[in-house]
């Protein structure tokens, strides 16, 4: 008997929730299987060479790794219905709103995990690293490997100067979300997108089943809580519809403007710094070393908050998707795109500065 699909994730996981979503919905059938200390050690690293979740292990052995590959891996095999819209304007939304939801979002999910969860996140990580050991044996394994990610606030701009920022902002979002629920079952209409997926992410594993945060978003936002209980236990993929002639729901403009009033400004600063880092590194050959995960640090906003954050390469190669997508579009669909970006001030997406294009090897950035 072949095996099926090995998904190495945790309902505490930000990413595993992302494509635990997807799989549910292309009714993939795999079996999960929880990352112990063992199974980092014999699976993941041995397989991936760092420590990471999720992580698939396909019925041929491969393996693979970080949840838009996961995800586009399955699409090739699980093609109908696509998860990506036709119509360029929703199209392009859709994959900018992965790009933000898993590196942006990661501010609020951090801050509120670690400020408002913490005694319940440390007991999760420990019962899943060490399902062996009793409850007092789990708490302090659960503060032992909790630390790497606990101590990445910083790197993050997670700080007391940006706390109350980040939540007006979190909280600002939820509103957005909410009255856009109120009107539409998923982003882009009555089926879910790679943007749903991607949001869902840190909307389910950080802010609707940490307790603290789940009473926060079911209290100000029950739309989007009832959103994320829709995801869980997704629709049929054959039920539902991309809205019609591409059209861009209006509640969704607030929800694009924030992501180019907080983000774009740092997608262009990280820009910048990788431009500089390949020139002052002309021993970086493409393809081989892989390139930091943070390029030293520099100064964000939000909310009228200033902080330093890491410069992480990361997001510059997942931006990389929308913004292939807009470059080969032509005529009338680019001249929609690029309408929608002015509405929404994201006018320098349209003119982002070149950077070196970036691929992933071995589970790592590297240059193109
Ligand atoms: N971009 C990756 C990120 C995976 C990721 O960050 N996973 C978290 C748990 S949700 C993790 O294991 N982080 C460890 C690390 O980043 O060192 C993806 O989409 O899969």
């Amino acid at each position: 008997m072949t095996r099926g699909y090995e998904f190495y994730g945790a309902e505490v996981s930000y990413f595993s929730g992302k494509v635990r979503a997807y799989m549910r919905y292309k009714r993939i059938p795999f079996s999960e299987i929880t990352p112990t200390r063992d199974i980092y050690r014999n699976v993941i690293l041995a397989r991936v060479g760092w420590p990471v979740i999720p992580v698939m292990v396909t019925p041929e052995d491969e393996t693979w790794q970080d949840s838009t590959e996961i995800i586009d891996n399955f699409e090739t095999r699980f093609p109908d219905p696509s998860i990506y819209p036709q119509g360029p304007r929703q199209k392009f939304a859709a994959l900018l709103i992965e790009v933000w939801a898993d590196e942006w979002l990661k501010i609020p999910a951090m801050h509120y995990r670690w400020t408002k969860n913490r005694d319940f996140a440390i007991a999760e990580f420990g019962r899943l690293s060490r399902p062996d050991l009793d409850e007092a044996g789990q708490r302090a394994t659960g503060e032992e490997t909790a630390k790497p990610f606990a101590g990445a606030l910083p790197a993050l701009g997670v700080t007391p100067v940006t706390g109350p920022a980040i939540e007006k902002s979190y909280e600002g979002l939820l509103a957005e979300l909410n009255a856009h629920f109120s009107n539409h079952d998923f982003l882009f209409g009555s089926r879910p997108s790679i943007a749903d997926f991607g949001l869902y992410g840190p909307l389910y594993a950080h802010q609707y089943r940490d307790p603290a945060s789940g009473e926060i978003m079911k209290r100000i936002a029950p739309k989007v809580a009832e959103w994320v209980q829709r995801m869980t236990k997704p629709p049929h993929p054959k039920g539902g519809e991309f809205l019609k002639n591409d059209e861009m729901p209006e509640t969704l403009a607030p929800v694009l403007q924030r992501i180019m009033r907080e983000y774009l400004p740092v997608l262009l600063k990280t820009a910048d710094a990788l431009k500089r880092h390949v020139e002052a590194h002309p021993e970086l050959i493409a393809g081989k070393e892989p390139l930091p995960r943070a390029l030293g640090m520099h100064e964000f906003e939000l909310e009228g908050a200033r902080e330093k954050r890491a410069i992480f390469t990361f997001d510059l190669w997942m931006l990389q998707r929308p913004l292939d997508f807009l470059a080969a579009l032509r005529g009338s669909e680019r001249e929609a795109v690029l309408s929608m970006l002015k509405e929404a001030g994201g006018e320098q997406l349209a003119s982002f500065p070149p950077y070196p294009r970036l691929t992933r090897r071995q589970f790592k950035v590297v240059l193109e």
